[in-house]
């Protein structure tokens, strides 16, 4: 087990803030980090990470001021769709480890003080699970499984041989058919996404039991939280319906997902019941929740994956009498790409979701994850710093994908190594649809494979030769300028600073080049943070003393201080808000004394109350200089 980079010197610490509420809701202030587990650390040199790897690295957190990590899928697979088919809800796939490795993991991540995430995958199975291998043998009665899956007779009034007799004309994520032909049973059984991952029943009152055991097996370890995989396609139809053409569909769309853009999924994804197993399963987790048989687990998190428009997403957070998930991923940054970065369109993205948000709901944020091109990718090695930023710094729950905080890059892949099934099932339009370049392993130091694996062969997916050239944790530490040693500074910040800790969010400056926004603790004189951000391609110089003063809000002697900046060159450095030069890329935050004038609406602010608050300024000896000169 070799996890070789250096220990920081400073430990960061791992006490949990409450938030005054009957809920110990630890997740507002944390940062979720997850973890691909084959390209995380390889302990046993097979070129593949796994549990052991992962547990070796757990300080690793502690020094980067990281409190949760989220694992994918390390459940027993056959990996037709790298752990996403899983043929054993309960036990560890022997290329990850075993179960005593996993409670290892869980244990010694919680002597660090870290919340530990498991992915939970409720669509499907595996077709080798045991479930699928007997369901599949036959309809009759005496088999306990024959309904644990979605099984269709051929179409009735049908000329062609039963098994070309598709019930209806539904097409799976990866292309083609969703039903695949099982001769034994001379039926259908159905699969939203590859065939070996046959969809569950949830019609079936003993699927659900099944799933709730589950469920009840993972937080019984001590798991602190679950993160529900492709919810949305949980329920189907019953009538079978017909999908309709979607008319605004062209066929740019390249390779066999066309099909699948091709129709409008009205009949296959989003069924009302999605929300109502969701309540369920929140239900589930309060049986474990703030439960005094728990010491030491106060509240476990459930978030949902669902890829949707942000206002689809929020009947997940919950109605007015049951409570849903802690929150749904909000992916709208991880759309961002070249094209259409800017200012405005930052705004856009997270003005949307804050607007939205249900009453006492707490926001997120994902930059990346395994089935999106990395930052420096989609947007450019530039602005890597600058998202960090953004990610950190916005309120709520911020997601990082492993290697952001060292800004990795994708990787190119040839075909002939592509590991990735979306990838392989579309070999004319492969590029298009590979994953792989997003999940190469993660860069430790400077040795052989980066410090991943210690396997003379190669590693599953190829290592980013960048690791070389400063992108990885050990070159990293060593240097106080680097994106690591930014991700920690911010993480600290979050940490430390009670304006970080609310979901209050005033937008100061936004234009084609910035965004900058203002983040303001509840209780008056603490501290407040203007944190700025160039998403253009030409640098910006601004007066936020003015932008300030439009909004009410005035700072001391117009000035502040420069606490991090994204090229970690101005920390420490005065700065003065009537002229605040930010470059293209990137990224500054000032800490600096806000005092609002009146918060109510321009018509009810009286003269005297201006006076008032002026007088009183003075009598507390504070000078003001209200012209930026
Ligand atoms: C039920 O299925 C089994 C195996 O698939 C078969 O052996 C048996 O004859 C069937 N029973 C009936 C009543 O059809
Ligand atoms: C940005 O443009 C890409 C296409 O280049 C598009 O897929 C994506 O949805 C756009 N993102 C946003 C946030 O508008
Ligand atoms: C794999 O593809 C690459 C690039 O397309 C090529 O250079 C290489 O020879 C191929 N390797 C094999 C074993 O086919
Ligand atoms: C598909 O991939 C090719 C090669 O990488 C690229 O040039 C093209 O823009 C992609 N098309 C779409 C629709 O993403
Ligand atoms: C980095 O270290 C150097 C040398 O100790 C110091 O001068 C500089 O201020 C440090 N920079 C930051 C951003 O901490
Ligand atoms: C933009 O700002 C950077 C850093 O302040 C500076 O080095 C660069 O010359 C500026 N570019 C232009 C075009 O003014
Ligand atoms: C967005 C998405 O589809 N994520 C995962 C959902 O489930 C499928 C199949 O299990 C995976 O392939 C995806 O990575
Ligand atoms: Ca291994
Ligand atoms: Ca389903």
């Amino acid at each position: 087990m070799r996890c070789l980079w250096m220990r920081a010197i400073f430990l960061f610490m791992t006490t949990t803030l409450s938030f005054g509420s009957k809920r110990d809701e630890w997740w507002k202030n944390t940062i979720v980090y997850q973890i691909y587990p084959r390209s995380f650390m390889d302990s046993d040199g097979d070129g593949v990470g796994d549990l052991a790897g992962i547990t070796s690295c757990l300080e690793y957190f502690n020094d980067i001021g990281v409190g949760t990590i989220w694992l994918n899928p390390v459940y027993k697979s056959p990996m037709a769709d790298f752990g996403y088919d899983v043929a054993d809800f309960k036990d560890i796939d022997h290329i990850f480890g075993t179960m005593a490795d996993f409670d290892e993991l869980i244990s010694k991540a919680h002597q660090l003080g870290l919340k530990l995430l498991m992915d939970f995958v409720p669509n499907h199975t595996s077709d080798q699970h045991r479930w699928f291998v007997e369901s599949r043998k036959s309809k009759n009665s005496t088999n306990q499984y024959k309904d644990y899956y979605v099984w269709e007779d051929p179409k009735q009034d049908c000329s062609d041989p039963p098994h070309q007799c598709i019930p209806n004309n539904w097409v799976s994520v990866f292309g083609g058919s969703v039903w695949e032909w099982v001769q034994e049973r001379q039926q259908f059984y159905l699969h939203q996404f590859l065939k070996e991952q046959p969809d569950l029943n949830y019609a079936n009152p003993q699927v659900q039991a099944e799933m709730d055991d589950t469920l009840r097996f993972w937080l019984t370890k001590g798991v602190d939280g679950l993160r529900m995989d492709a919810t949305r396609h949980i329920y189907e139809n019953d009538k079978l319906e017909d999908e309709p053409l979607n008319p605004d569909y062209t066929d740019s769309v390249p390779g066999e997902h066309a099909q699948y853009q091709s129709l409008l999924h009205t009949k296959t994804v989003d069924l009302p019941k999605v929300y109502d197993v969701t309540y369920h399963w929140r239900e589930i987790l309060d049986e474990f929740s703030d439960n005094p048989d728990w010491p030491g687990y106060p509240s476990r998190l459930m978030v949902v994956e669902v890829y949707n428009s942000h206002k689809a997403l929020l009947p997940y957070y919950g109605t007015s009498d049951r409570r849903g998930a802690d929150f749904p991923f909000n992916f709208g940054l991880v759309y961002l790409n070249k094209e259409n970065m800017s200012g405005i369109k930052i705004q856009e993205l997270v003005n949307a979701w804050m607007e939205d948000l249900p009453p006492g709901k707490w926001p997120n944020w994902v930059t990346g994850n395994h089935d999106r091109p990395r930052i420096a990718d989609r947007v450019g090695i530039t602005y890597t710093r600058a998202f960090n930023v953004l990610n950190l710094l916005l309120p709520g729950t911020p997601t990082s994908y492993y290697g952001e905080e060292i800004a990795m890059g994708n990787i190119w892949v040839a075909f002939n190594k592509t590991q990735d099934p979306f990838a392989i099932n579309n070999p004319n339009h492969w590029e298009n649809y590979t994953r792989d370049p997003e999940r190469s392993p993660m860069q430790w130091d400077r040795s052989h494979h980066a410090g991943f694996s210690t396997t003379t062969g190669d590693t599953w997916l190829p290592v980013n030769q960048n690791y070389l050239s400063g992108v990885n944790v050990a070159d990293q530490m060593a240097d106080n300028t680097s994106t690591l040693a930014l991700y920690m500074k911010l993480a600290a910040l979050r940490k430390e600073q009670p304006a970080f800790q609310t979901n209050h969010l005033k937008y100061v400056i936004v234009t084609e080049n910035i965004f900058s926004f203002l983040r303001m603790p509840d209780t008056p004189g603490l501290e407040s943070f203007l944190v700025i951000i160039n998403a253009g391609t030409s640098n910006s110089t601004d007066d936020y003393s003015a932008a300030l003063k439009k909004k009410m809000m005035i700072t001391e002697d117009n000035s502040g201080i420069v606490v991090v900046s994204s090229n970690m060159d101005r920390n420490g450095k005065p700065q003065g808000i009537c002229n605040v030069h930010v470059a293209a890329g990137e990224a500054i935050v000032i800490r600096i004394s806000v005092y609002v004038i009146n918060s109510e609406p321009a018509p009810s602010l009286s003269p005297c109350l201006i006076l008032a608050t002026m007088l009183a300024i003075i009598f507390s000896g504070i000078v003001f200089r209200y012209q930026c000169t």
